[in-house]
């Protein structure tokens, strides 16, 4: 898919609900989050829910499914491409052992430090709907978008200001090869594991920390059995929407063009509710835990991980070739664009 919705003008509306057979059975779609109820990932998929019925004048029903009711992450991007279900997300945090190169994304400090930047590039970014179209195609997956959830901040058991401090720290990842990389480049003992359960790997002491938007870290509670939250400014969580490809194909003109518009629509809400999250829940952990200690690095304490990260950018392009320096290069520019746009 290209972002054809954005020129589709204002007849999809009407096409749409024209789609609808005489007396065709209604349909029911499905889509899986890799988030609780409440969530981000849950804001957005219940909007597209909500859009979609209206548009279809509820001949299409989007059930949605959070985090626990059908598998860890992996397991939902394999039932969208097996046709079980029609949509998920997949962030790539979780999608680097099935397509290499969205793992750029796990690159630190690559993305801008300039949310709205990061908005702009990942709604249209020619390097990710068009570089990237035949990867995800192998997978008989389709892109339909992609969303930033909030800037990624460390919890931990102990002060973190550089990357001597990291020595012998087990930090949980997502399963991303990347971001074992990304990790170890910062000093640390990277382990990857599931996001349900990272609680009880920090309660246990399995872990000595994690990394996730203010959000994710206020609603799993992280923050309960963590004594620091550190902001190192290295990455900016992102979140896929993937649907299945042949399915997607079989879908009337009409059809497809109601979802292209809506997540077209949906580009403003999820940046808004995503920043609107984070803020007040950041409130609420301080609220909850005042004791919990908050700590910016300075951007002398910033410039030893970013000097670090030169490494974990090395190891992206051993792991992903040609293809993958191509998909950087190019990404690198559309951020510089976007920035001197903006600025
Ligand atoms: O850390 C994780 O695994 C998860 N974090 C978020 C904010 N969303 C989904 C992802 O699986």
């Amino acid at each position: 898919m290209t972002r054809k919705l954005l020129f589709a003008a204002g007849t999809a509306f009407a096409l749409a609900l024209g789609a609808q057979a005489p007396g065709a059975a209604a349909a029911e779609w499905k889509f899986a989050i890799e988030e609780i109820k409440g969530s981000v990932q849950d804001a957005y998929a219940q909007e597209f829910a909500k859009r979609i019925e209206e548009k279809s004048g509820g001949e299409i029903t989007v059930t949605v499914y959070p985090y626990g009711t059908l598998g860890t992450s992996a397991d939902l991007t394999e039932l969208v491409a097996n046709g079980a279900i029609q949509f998920a997300n997949a962030s790539p945090g979780h999608l680097g052992t099935l397509i290499p190169e969205i793992q750029v994304f796990s690159v630190p400090y690559l993305l801008s430090q300039n949310d709205q930047v990061n908005k702009e590039v990942l709604a249209n970014s020619e390097t990710l709907y068009q570089n990237l179209e035949d990867d995800f195609e192998e997978q008989n997956l389709e892109l339909l978008t992609m969303y930033p959830e909030g800037e990624m901040v460390w919890t931990a058991n102990r002060e973190i200001r550089n990357p001597e401090d990291f020595d012998g720290f087990k930090m949980r990842t997502m399963v991303s090869p990347m971001l074992t990389e990304a990790y170890q480049a910062f000093g640390a003992n990277p382990t990857p594991m599931p996001y349900s359960e990272v609680y009880g790997g920090l309660q246990l002491k399995q872990i000595d920390g994690q990394v996730n938007p203010i959000f994710a870290i206020q609603e799993m509670k992280f923050y309960e059995v963590q004594d620091y939250m550190i902001w190192a400014g290295q990455q900016t969580f992102t979140t896929t929407v993937v649907t299945n490809n042949d399915w997607y194909e079989s879908l009337s003109d009409a059809q497809r063009t109601m979802i292209d518009e809506t997540v077209a629509e949906l580009v403003d809400f999820i940046f808004e509710t995503q920043r609107e999250f984070n803020e007040t829940r950041l409130e609420k952990i301080k609220d909850s835990k005042p004791e919990l200690t908050m700590i910016r690095l300075t951007d002398e304490e910033r410039a030893a991980f970013e000097e670090r990260a030169g490494e974990a950018r090395e190891k992206f392009l051993e792991m992903t070739g040609d293809s993958g320096a191509e998909v950087l290069n190019s990404l690198e520019q559309e951020i510089e664009q976007a920035e001197k746009k903006m600025n």
